[in-house]
């Protein structure tokens, strides 16, 4: 599996899967959520109804991750996930290495070869970039085969100084 970091907007990668820092609503936020809704465009928020009228009625648990289709996005599917929100006392880095770990775990139960993930956690929720990124590396960096199928997972951080941070955890954890 190749693991790259880019400065850039999820919305626009051509990937097979973007991954949505979300809330546990599933119905729209700020930051990447807003970003992703709006480039996806309201059938989005149609299908996380209709995820909250059937599977999720209490809502996406932290650290759990399920999938949409992407509508008006150039990739296939967005998979939904919810970072622990350290400004309300969820300070357990193993949440948000377990939202890493279940977005990769569905996306690789749709097939999808290729991934791309935000900064989950690095904003409204209040986690410094150096804990996502070693969430990310820790999970990623398992033997290769544990994510048989996923060819490419893409880190995509919205600040040039953050290339460094994630580039510099995955190294750390190789
Ligand atoms: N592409 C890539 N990264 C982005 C984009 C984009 N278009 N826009 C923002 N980021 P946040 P969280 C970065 O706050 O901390 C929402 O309201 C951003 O700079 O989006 O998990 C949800 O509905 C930051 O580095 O997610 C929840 O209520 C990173 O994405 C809550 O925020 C994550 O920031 C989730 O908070």
């Amino acid at each position: 599996m190749r693991i790259e970091v880019v400065l850039g907007d999820i919305t626009t990668q051509t990937v097979a899967a973007i991954v949505n820092a979300a809330n546990s609503s599933l119905l729209g936020g700020g930051g990447v959520d807003g970003a992703i809704h709006r480039a996806a465009g309201p059938g989005l928020l149609q299908d996380c109804r209709q995820l909250r009228r059937t599977v999720y009625p209490q809502g996406l648990p932290v650290g759990q991750a399920v999938a949409t289709a992407a509508h008006d996005l150039p990739c296939r599917w967005v998979v939904h996930t919810v970072g622990p929100n350290r400004h309300r006392g969820q300070t357990d880095p193993n949440l948000l290495a377990s939202c890493f770990r279940q977005s990769l775990l569905v996306a690789q139960s749709l097939g999808a070869d290729s991934l791309a993930f935000p900064a989950i956690g690095a904003g409204v929720y209040g986690w410094p970039p150096e804990d996502v990124a070693r969430a990310a590396a820790t999970v990623l960096t398992v033997p290769a085969t544990d994510w048989a199928g996923v060819a490419l997972v893409r880190l995509v951080v919205f600040r040039p100084d953050w290339v460094e941070i994630f580039n510099a955890a995955l190294d750390r954890a190789a």
